[in-house]
């Protein structure tokens, strides 16, 4: 790896472009304590950046030449102490497109140079403050859309996955160890390591990457969100549940069946998951062009979904539509049992008859009971697991991918020591299970991947 590219300074701009109450310019490298120093003017003057110590602010000025530019705090966080581990500076100016350029363009005229995305963090990489696992947390963390996924990307940027992925290294690396020694001592009666207990061995090892990858399903849901969607036949009350759990009139409802011909969509978080929201026309069979293209819209959305609320009027006897719903209902369906509020014509156990689905009541019109939907959406998601997103919760696809390579090289390693093949079979199989591993935390991982995941980053971070 060439870090010598790291030996020069960088800058950018760390906050969101436009207004704001502050802007700050960020610089990393061996001459930015130099390059700060050179614009600015402290208020003290025994307070300048190259005396200052570390984790310090001073107030003063941004200078060109003796024009005041800003009127700015300064901060110093020098090596290794920081974030990339380079001396940092960080001059937090007003908000505001015009103060916060001219500072930017100011260091990068005393000789820094613009930071690539990710540049910052990418250096904490390199110089091993952090590993990739890690450094790919930071761009979940500002990226994260709901108290959820913040938290299991903290936990990631925490090190648990690395402990994890760390743990499997381990494991594999003694038990090569163990194969390679028996290998090279075989002439000299070295006795080979036990059959059984490599097997137990791989297969232990096998069960704690299957561990990890049980939770990427969470994981992608954390990430990329959960797409529900809302079908029924027409006017059981599909639009007003819309609207209910969004709390807004997004869709029209009427009295008229038929009324919702496309599909239409909204987002929300549900018990901190992100949750795409989808009414769809009613399902039935029509002579209406526009509404038959609906219905196959509503079934395509059904098809797609991670989750599928069936809504039922319990106002009404079951009709065969109802039923037929019920008895196909997929994996991953509640039953909506709506209108609560009036007198009901469909009983839970009817229901039951139909579909194992869970069923819960509620009156979308009134609001009544929508908790209890809400709950049920989120216990679909953390079925299975504690829903204690402080835990490993793999949401990274790449590393859902190096996972499953690592477990089918260590599936190969077991069935090869069963057939009794010699131990260098079985340790290149080992070997590649280790590699796998190793491109989650950032082992020899190729430029060109670590180009792409930090091109992913913000500027200034
Ligand atoms: N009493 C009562 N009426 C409801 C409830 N939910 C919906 N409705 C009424 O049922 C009719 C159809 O509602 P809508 O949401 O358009 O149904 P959709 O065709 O399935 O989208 C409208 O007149 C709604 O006011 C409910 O919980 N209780
Ligand atoms: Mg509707």
């Amino acid at each position: 790896m060439d870090i010598t590219r790291f030996e020069d300074t960088i800058a950018a701009v760390s906050t969101p472009p436009g207004r704001s109450g502050i802007g700050i310019v960020r610089l990393s490298g061996p001459s930015a304590l130099q390059i700060a120093a050179d614009v600015f003017r402290p208020a003290n003057p025994r307070r300048n950046p190259l005396t200052q110590p570390t984790y310090t602010l001073s107030y003063g000025h941004v200078l060109d030449d003796e024009l005041i530019v800003d009127e700015v705090l300064l901060t110093v966080m020098r090596a290794p102490s920081s974030y990339t581990t380079q001396d940092v500076v960080e001059i937090n100016c007003h908000g505001g497109i015009v103060a916060v350029r001219r500072t930017l363009e100011l260091v990068l005229h005393r000789g820094a140079r613009l930071a690539d995305p990710g540049e910052f963090t990418k250096r904490a990489y390199y110089f091993g403050r952090i590993d990739l696992a890690q450094a790919e947390a930071v761009a979940d963390v500002i990226n994260a859309q709901t108290e959820h996924s913040r938290r299991a990307a903290m936990a990631q940027l925490s090190g648990h996955l690395s402990e994890a992925v760390n743990g499997l290294r381990e494991g594999i690396l003694s038990l090569l160890a163990r194969m390679e020694a028996a290998v090279d001592f075989f002439e000299e009666g070295l006795e080979l390591p036990d059959h059984e207990q490599t097997a137990t061995a791989i297969s232990d090892l096998r069960e704690q990457v299957a561990d990890l990858l049980g939770t990427a399903e969470q994981g992608r849901l954390l990430r990329d969100g959960l797409q529900v969607a809302i079908v029924g036949r027409p006017n059981v009350g599909k639009s007003s549940l819309l609207n209910a759990l969004l709390r807004s009139d997004r869709a029209i409802v009427t009295p008229i069946p038929g009324t919702t011909r496309d599909v239409i969509e909204d987002s929300r978080n549900i018990a901190g998951i992100p949750v795409r929201l989808l009414d769809t026309a009613g399902m039935r069979s029509t002579d209406s062009v526009v509404e038959a293209e609906g219905v196959r819209r509503s079934e395509q959305a059904m098809a797609d979904a991670d989750l599928v609320l069936l809504v039922i009027d319990t106002s009404e006897a079951l009709t065969t539509r109802d039923e037929e719903l019920l008895r196909d209902a997929l994996r991953r369906t509640i039953v909506v049992m709506n209108k609560e509020d009036l007198p009901a014509c469909v009983t839970a156990e009817t229901v039951t008859t139909l579909t194992s689905a869970p069923q819960i009541w509620i009156s979308a019109r009134d609001g009544t009971h929508l908790q209890d939907l809400e709950q049920a959406i989120s216990d679909t998601v953390w079925a299975g697991g504690s829903g204690d997103v402080t835990d490993t919760i793999v949401t990274n696809v790449r590393h859902k991918t190096a996972l499953q390579q690592a477990d089918e090289a260590l599936t190969r390693a077991g069935d090869a020591l069963d057939s009794g093949y010699s131990e260098e079979f079985i340790a290149a199989d080992l070997r590649e299970a280790l590699a796998s591993l190793d491109e989650i935390v950032g082992n020899f991982v190729p430029e060109q991947i670590l180009d792409r995941i930090f091109a992913e980053f913000c500027i200034g971070k």
